[in-house]
């Protein structure tokens, strides 16, 4: 009688018996090859959920089976611990954010166990603590000393009710998201890192990552944006400030003959000068500084200008005077702070145009349109033949740029530049849950380091989040400290970092971690770069250019003989599933008082997969009883369309490997997996096949050739599959080979399949792997076994048919592997008893040998 696979004995007696024999221990001086396996280290929101379990269990696969192929293999897990929702949860929910924090990480961390990675645990760190972040201060200073570090003002949202700075994400539809007062931009001295130094190391070092997403890089470089454009000098109708001229930044110098107009930012000089003689022009202006400071809201806002009554003589053509604006949508951080606007084939533009009566001219031909009148209120951004445009008609856009730029260089009114989207990385954030800035600003000496010994700046334990604003500027004595230098009272810098300063460089804290400096040289670069770096495409931005960057800074101050932290990268899916709701506008039409006025109601009342009933294919929520539930699109986990499946549950109810099982197996691991029932039961049911072909394992005499074929193909085909992170096509020959196992008749063959699919499956369900190992009388662990190595020989696809003939006679046939020599071919024919009768003692005369089909003898 078969017994079963029961996960919720077997799966923690193993993850304690790695625990103990610190299998999973990383030994940095190792003398086997080294592998650096990293997922993305999560936020401790409060609980895993499904995202994080397939990112650490293709990670965990692929840490394993560099294990198994004889690496010694870092695979390290850690908590991406500062940011926003602890200070929130402080504010709600009355908790420290320490606490709150802390708490999450403990929860967090037994669900991660629970699941059996391979992660070295003694590695383990949180960028909250101070023996964390005391050694961030430290390189921050390192950077700042090489003067990488800088400060320098600019603007943030300010919440006017709540007195205190937000971030971009907490200013919602241009209003703070607790007070609802509308944002206002203000400017304050803050900190930034020079990334812009290293822009074009940054933009060429994509071109060696042969390892990361195409899109990733082209993300990478869209986003570091280098082009080239021309800065000149339009002369203004009448010097403002004594200034005559006027300077403009454009990436588009061949459309300079669809200007319609000049604009400024609202906070250039001419802006200030308008202003300070003409007071609508200043009311003009501080409409423009309020609203959100993020690209999004600028971009979305309403175009809106005042006009200044001064004009700009077209550089082709002074007698064209084109009128002179202040605009909202001009940045002052951006080029020069000044434009000439392009209707026609800017957006922005058309919309400022249309709505300020200025001219819409063509002079990008589109198609066969090349009516200098320009129709419509779509701008055309697309490629296209100059026209309507003098001496460049008939020329492509490069060509017309680089003449313009020619000419304007020629004539002495202007420059051709490398423009760069890339701006230096503003860190300071206004907020308590972060790293302190470890700078110290006094009166005589200006803003001085924090000596070195006295590292780490802590954070004070007791704050106040009742009134808002940053607790540490609030704090009756954390800030008021000497000066290091000369002695005096000083103040605390109260800014701290931004948590993206966290996560880039964690990974090499993950590779050396000793107590007196963040990290040790030798030790780093022994393990770094990351080999295989997993996680979500929402990072692919900012946190892999803020790490890229970090790691090349640390590398110019002589720190790391490293530029490229993570060799290898993949973007994982998501994990979906399906949404239900419930329809209620019949509920609030029958309701009447329930109609919110407008079009404000919710018609939408989404239910959590718990709240549902299956009858077949209808759906009921014993909750709203009399309404028919709904089943909506598969979308994305999350909170908002109540589709979460806790990963807690489902791991008492299948064990752990049922749903690493099941995380691998559906979809390919770039693509979204959607988590259903049946693809979970399927898992699960896969296990328990594995188990009952190993209990039921015989010992068997004699070879099965067709077996060890088909398991040798699988060996190689898995690490290969392995490799490549295709663990879908890994998880495919698996049941391929369970299948061919299943219906072979005991052999010996047979007993070494199943010894061999047991490390085969090692990597994805480790529990039962290791169980199975122990049943067959294996000793140590099958987490300590090597891979097993494929034969070549049994690689060849089959066997093949060869006649042998006596004098063009057809006298025998031989089966022999594809691929066979001609010498071993003639010798299996020469051994042939039939052959031996024909030739009858004689020598042959002649063999003629044609591989894979024919053997004739000539006696
Ligand atoms: C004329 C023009 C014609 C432009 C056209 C674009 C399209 P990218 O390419 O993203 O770097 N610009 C320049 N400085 C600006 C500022 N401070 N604030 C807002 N916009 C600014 O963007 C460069 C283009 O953005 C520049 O090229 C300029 O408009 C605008 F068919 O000049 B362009
Ligand atoms: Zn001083």
């Amino acid at each position: 009688m078969p017994s079963r696979f029961n996960p919720q004995a077997v799966d923690q007696r193993w993850q304690k018996a790695w625990e103990e024999a610190g299998t999973f221990a990383a030994d940095s001086a190792s003398a086997k090859p080294k592998s650096y396996v990293l997922e993305m280290f999560p936020y401790p929101s409060g609980r895993i959920h499904m995202g994080h379990v397939r990112n650490y269990t293709m990670g965990d696969v692929l840490a394993r089976y560099r294990r198994m192929t004889g690496h010694e293999v870092l695979h390290p897990m850690g908590w991406d611990a500062f940011g926003m929702p602890a200070e929130n949860a402080a504010m709600e929910k009355k908790v420290h954010p320490g606490a709150w924090t802390r708490g999450n990480i403990e929860a967090m961390r037994g669900q991660l166990k629970r699941l059996g990675f391979a992660l070295d645990w003694t590695r383990e760190l949180a960028t909250c603590e101070p023996d964390y972040y005391g050694h961030e201060q430290a390189l921050f200073l390192d950077l700042f000393a090489a003067g990488l570090v800088y400060r320098k003002e600019s603007a943030v949202n300010w919440d006017p009710v709540d007195m205190t700075v937000l971030a971009n994400e907490q200013v919602i539809d241009g209003k703070g998201w607790r007070s609802g007062a509308p944002v206002e931009r203000r400017k304050l001295s803050q900190w930034f890192l020079k990334i812009t130094d290293f822009a074009e190391d940054l933009l060429a070092g994509l071109g060696e990552l042969d390892q990361w997403p195409d899109k990733v890089r082209l993300m990478q470089e869209n986003w570091i944006g280098k082009s080239r454009g021309l800065r000149f000098r339009f002369t203004l109708s009448e010097p403002v400030n004594g200034q005559s001229q006027l300077q403009v930044f454009t990436t588009r110098p061949d459309t300079i003959f669809g200007a319609s107009f000049v604009a400024v930012a609202a906070d250039h000089p001419l802006a200030e000068a308008v202003a300070s003689k003409n007071a609508e022009a200043a009311a003009f202006i501080a409409q423009c500084q309020s609203g959100g400071t993020s690209a999004a809201d600028i971009e979305s806002a309403e175009k809106l200008g005042f006009d200044t009554g001064l004009t700009a003589a077209h550089p082709f053509q002074p007698e064209w005077e084109l009128p002179v604006y202040i605009a909202n949508f001009v940045l002052m951080d951006y080029g020069t702070g000044a434009i000439f606007g392009v209707p026609a084939h800017d957006q922005r533009d058309m919309d400022f145009a249309r709505k300020y009566g200025q001219p819409v001219r063509r002079v990008i031909a589109e198609g066969d349109d090349t009516d200098s009148d320009f129709e419509g209120d779509e701008a055309f951004s697309g490629d296209g033949l100059l026209v309507n445009s003098r001496f460049l008609d008939g020329m492509d856009v490069e060509t017309a740029k680089s003449a313009v730029i020619a000419r304007a260089e020629e004539e002495g009114w202007g420059e051709g530049t490398t423009e760069w989207r890339l701006r230096d990385w503003g860190v300071s954030r206004q907020r308590y849950w972060g790293t302190p800035i470890p700078i110290v600003h006094c009166e005589n000496c200006g803003p001085i380091a924090v000596p070195k010994d006295e590292l780490p700046v802590a954070l004070p334990e007791d704050i106040d989040f009742e009134t808002p604003g940053n607790p540490l500027d609030r704090h009756p004595t954390w800030k008021h400290v000497e000066c290091p230098e000369c002695g005096e009272a000083a103040l605390r810098e109260t800014d701290t970092l931004d948590t993206f300063v966290n996560s880039s460089w964690y990974f090499i804290r993950f590779a050396s971690q000793p107590d007196d400096k963040p990290f040790d040289t030798a030790e780093a670069e022994a393990w770094l770069p990351v080999d295989q770096y997993i996680g979500g495409v929402e990072h692919a931005i900012l946190h892999l250019l803020y790490a890229r960057f970090w790691t090349r800074a640390l590398n110019r101050i002589g720190m790391l003989d490293v530029k490229e932290p993570f060799a290898g990268l993949f973007t994982q899916g998501m994990v979906t599933h399906e949404t239900y709701y419930i329809d209620t506008k019949a509920y609030y039409l029958s309701e009447q008082e329930n109609v919110q006025s407008g079009s404000g109601a919710a018609t939408r009342i989404w239910l959590s997969p718990e709240e549902i009933e299956r009858d077949g294919e209808t759906l009921t929520a014993p909750g709203w009883p009399g309404f028919p539930v709904e089943i909506g699109r598969i979308e994305k986990m999350s909170k908002s369309k109540k589709n979460v499946v806790d990963p807690d549950p489902i791991v008492d109810q299948y064990g752990a490997d049922a749903v690493r099982w099941f995380m691998l197996s559906d979809s390919p691991p770039e693509r979204d997996l959607p988590w259903t029932e049946a693809g979970i039961e399927g898992a699960w049911r896969f296990t328990q096949r594995l188990w009952r072909l190993i209990e039921g394992n015989a010992p068997g005499q004699g070879a099965d050739e067709s077996l060890d074929r088909k398991l040798h193909q699988t060996i190689a085909g898995i690490g290969e599959d392995i490799e490549a992170l295709s663990f879908n096509k890994a998880v495919a020959k698996i049941y391929e080979l369970t299948n061919a196992i299943e219906k072979a008749e005991p052999s010996a063959s047979r007993d070494t399949a199943i010894r061999t699919i047991v490390r085969l499956v090692a990597p994805m369900a480790p529990h039962l792997a290791e169980e199975s190992w122990q049943a067959l009388g294996e000793t140590g662990m099958v987490a300590d076994a090597p891979w097993p190595e494929a034969d070549p020989a049994l690689l060849v696809e089959d066997e093949v048919t060869i006649a042998v003939q006596v004098n063009g006679k057809l006298r025998d046939t031989l089966s022999a592997a594809k691929g066979t020599s001609k010498a071993d071919l003639e010798a299996l024919a020469l051994a042939s008893e039939k052959i031996a009768r024909q030739l009858d003692g004689g020598t042959p005369k002649k063999i003629i040998v044609v591989p894979d089909r024919l053997v004739n003898i000539v006696a």
